[in-house]
């Protein structure tokens, strides 16, 4: 019925999707594992959304509908089964959500059978992108993703603005489109529903940002509460988490995953940008806020958690590692799922005791080269005592 070549790449696409995938053992640092394999590339795409699957209108077993990348994917554990929200983009450029199913977390993500329809509101909107998933105590999902419009006043053809789309959910399946954030920030990028309510209102993390890709005077993670999730809208956004110069966050910085609830406070896994002469770096930063007020910063780890580390550091857009999605299962084993240069989805495995032990008991980041010299010499010294030396 398909074509050889049709049924070589059935065959390719079920090995790709059963390869087990191990614990990395060239890469240790006791905070995190990494893994072997991606869990999701573009070869993990069904077939059938690539090839017409028929041979009469596709002799030649031409792909038609090329994918070019699977990658920032939001995250969630239903019912025992771990679910992602990634990010797939077209080879026309254009991104669109669907969602993955697994039953470890770590290897076997297979794409369901259609992509997510998202209700289409705004016909300004080109491009979508980044969902972060929050399973809020409202018992909804909600979905917060960049909305990304052309900029008509503008006659730069790259000009472009971003928004704070949102949609909601029981089941993944039936997707609510309700309106675009409003802030007071001209754009908007990153944005994500904080899972439970704030002095009884919905609270969102934020990045302010004056221009589509330079934040301006947008000062990092930004906080605040909206009253009506239905027609949502936010006052000032006090800074939770600054951009600093001198630091992987100076350029931008960002929300992650939805923050992770311990008993010492919200884990925030989030990302830093700097600039360089080979363009800008992402990389992935822990902080930790205040269970009573999650807009309280309690802690900063110097430095950052993930590095995008040998083949991670080339893609479509290198140097870059970026997260919007975490799932903590029962047994309190946390999947951080992290995608590399726009290209691919990996996986980094730790447990919420590590997170917690790594969070509190990383020294801050002292800011000034004298400074980190005495915060080594200092650590040092303390082992070469313990050492007996
Ligand atoms: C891209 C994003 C990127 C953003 C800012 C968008 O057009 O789709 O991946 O983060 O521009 O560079
Ligand atoms: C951004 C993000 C991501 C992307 C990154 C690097 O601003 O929102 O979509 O991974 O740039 O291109």
């Amino acid at each position: 019925m398909y074509t050889a070549k049709i049924n070589e790449l059935l065959k390719q696409y079920e090995a790709v999707i059963s390869k087990p995938n191990t614990v990395s053992e060239k890469f240790y640092n006791g905070v995190y594992d990494r893994w072997v394999n991606p869990v999701l590339t573009r070869d993990h795409i069904p077939v059938f959304w690539k090839y017409d699957m028929n041979p009469e209108t596709n002799p030649y077993s031409m792909e038609r509908l090329g994918v070019n990348a699977t990658f920032n994917s939001g995250a969630i554990y239903l019912n025992g089964k771990y679910y992602l929200v990634v990010r797939v983009e077209g080879n026309d450029r254009k991104s669109f959500f669907a969602v993955a199913e697994s039953d470890n977390g770590t290897e076997g993500f297979r794409f369901w059978d259609y992509p997510v329809v998202l209700p289409d509101t705004c016909p300004e909107e080109t491009n979508v992108y980044d969902m972060r998933l929050t399973q809020h105590e409202d018992g909804w999902i909600y979905g917060v993703f960049c909305s990304e419009s052309k900029d008509t006043k503008n006659p730069d053809l790259s000009a472009a603005n971003a928004a704070a789309g949102i949609v909601r959910t029981k089941d993944l399946k039936t997707w609510e489109r309700l309106p675009n954030l409003k802030t007071k920030s001209p754009q908007q990028r990153n944005v994500l529903l904080h899972p439970e309510f704030v002095d009884g209102k919905y609270a969102f993390f934020t990045r302010p940002q004056d221009d589509f890709i330079d934040t301006g005077s947008g000062g990092g993670v930004g906080f605040a509460l909206c009253e009506d999730i239905t027609n949502p809208e936010i006052g000032d956004e006090i800074i939770v988490s600054k951009r600093k110069y001198h630091t992987i966050t100076e350029a931008k910085n960002g929300s992650g995953a939805v923050p992770i609830k311990t008993e010492k406070g919200w884990i925030h896994v989030a990302h830093g940008v700097r600039n360089t002469a080979a363009g800008l770096r992402y990389v992935i930063y822990v902080f930790a806020t205040d269970l009573e007020d999650p807009a309280k910063l309690i802690a900063e780890p110097s430095g950052f958690f993930i590095a995008p580390l040998g083949e991670e550091r080339v893609g479509d857009v290198s140097n870059v590692v970026f997260t919007n999605g975490a799932i903590v299962n029962e047994k309190n084993e946390v999947f951080i799922y992290y995608a590399s240069d726009d290209t691919r989805l990996h996986v980094a495995t730790t447990t919420i005791d590590k997170l917690i032990d790594y969070t509190f008991n990383t020294p801050s980041d002292p800011l000034r080269s004298p400074d980190c010299v005495k915060q080594r010499c200092d650590f040092i010294a303390k082992n070469l005592e313990f050492m007996g030396k």
